[in-house]
């Protein structure tokens, strides 16, 4: 495990149980694709209408069949459930970026078909947040119209060799429409799955986000040849010092003691959703720069970090993708194209923005 050094501990330490529940209709969706939008573009009104969608969610019973005191309360949990079980089949794979798109996706599907929201998924464009000194006063962490700020300060543990560089919060949100719920999340740490409430919490770390979250990291990001490239870009190594734009977003709001930064139940905080929107805007944004080639392009280990293939192969347009009872599987095949709309796959959205890549 020696190549897993410095991934921190939640990272490492878990073995997955796979269990395929039953699946659900395939996505309906409209001809025309609904369009993503920067969530500081929103008006307040539609703020508020995403907002009230996500607390709709959240208390929404869950679909998982009920085991031995469980923490899948909600239909929000469901996804929560889904991200920890698979967790080690879904990152650092060839298929990461095509199973959380799906999974922001069916989100997005959730918050329109069970709680009547009528927009489309906003992204979190966090390069306008960045350098790090104006990383705090993202509109995002708004305390009125957004998703509320840091967690209140905890002292490290100067120990843990997994601590977050430039961490500074750790502790319960203090504001915003998520502050003051001693069970906002019942899962995890890690891949615990057995009922735990706990408070959100979150843990700044400006320094990472701005290291890891400016305009030239998505630059370097865009400028990849090939998916391959363009992945492992991304994604990152298993250490701090290696991330990409996605440990970025997870470490710069979750440092080391807040939930979306804990790979498996990363996705109980809410803003999970809004960062991966932008993730998946960025592949969009790649994809887009040589459409005609790159809607088919696809490589990368089927089995977590294994990029020489020695215990298995790559991931093929024809690789399966499931979510639990919140979806019916698909393929990668099926989501390389966001706005197939039933004839080119399974996903109808488009962006109403794109990273141009600069010369
Ligand atoms: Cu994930």
């Amino acid at each position: 495990m020696q190549f897993l050094k410095g991934i921190r501990s939640s990272w490492v330490l878990a073995t997955l149980l796979y269990t395929s529940i039953l699946t659900s209709a395939h996505p309906q969706h409209g001809q025309k694709p609904i369009v993503r939008k920067e969530w500081r573009t929103l008006s307040k009104h539609d703020k508020a209408s995403y907002i009230k969608a996500v607390k709709c969610i959240l208390a929404k019973p869950a679909l998982t069949p009920a085991f031995n005191n469980t923490g899948v309360i909600s239909r929000y949990d469901d996804l929560v459930y889904t991200h920890i079980q698979q967790t080690f089949d879904i990152h650092y794979t060839g298929h990461f970026l095509a199973w959380h798109r799906y999974y922001v996706a069916t989100y997005e599907r959730m918050l329109r078909d069970e709680c009547g929201y009528k927009g489309a998924q906003p992204y979190w464009d966090w390069t306008l947040d960045t350098p790090a000194d104006k990383w705090a006063s993202s509109p995002v962490f708004d305390p009125v119209t957004g998703f509320g700020g840091n967690g209140a300060f905890v002292a490290g543990d100067p120990s843990n060799p997994f601590e977050v560089p430039g961490r500074t919060g750790g502790g319960c949100v203090q504001d915003g429409p998520f502050a003051g719920i001693a069970d906002f999340v019942h899962l995890g740490p890690m891949n615990s799955v057995t009922y735990n409430p706990q408070c959100l919490k979150r843990d700044f770390s400006p320094y990472f986000a701005g290291r890891y979250l400016a305009k030239n990291q998505t630059q370097l990001t865009l400028a990849a040849p090939d998916f391959g490239w363009f992945d492992k870009i991304v994604e990152g190594g298993p250490s701090f010092e290696a991330s990409g734009i996605h440990g970025g977003g997870h470490y710069g709001v979750g440092g080391t003691y807040g939930q979306i930064g804990d790979l498996y139940v990363s996705p109980a905080d809410p803003i999970f959703y809004l960062h991966h929107a932008n993730l998946d805007r960025v592949w969009w944004s790649w994809q887009k720069l040589n459409l005609k080639t790159r809607l088919t392009d696809i490589s990368g280990p089927i089995i977590l970090m294994d990029y020489d293939n020695l215990k298995g192969g790559n991931v093929t347009l024809e690789f399966p993708l499931s979510l639990g009872v919140s979806a019916a599987n698909v393929t990668v095949g099926d989501v390389m194209n966001i706005a197939g709309c039933g004839k080119n796959g399974a996903l109808c959205y488009e962006y109403d923005k794109v990273y141009k890549l600069q010369a």
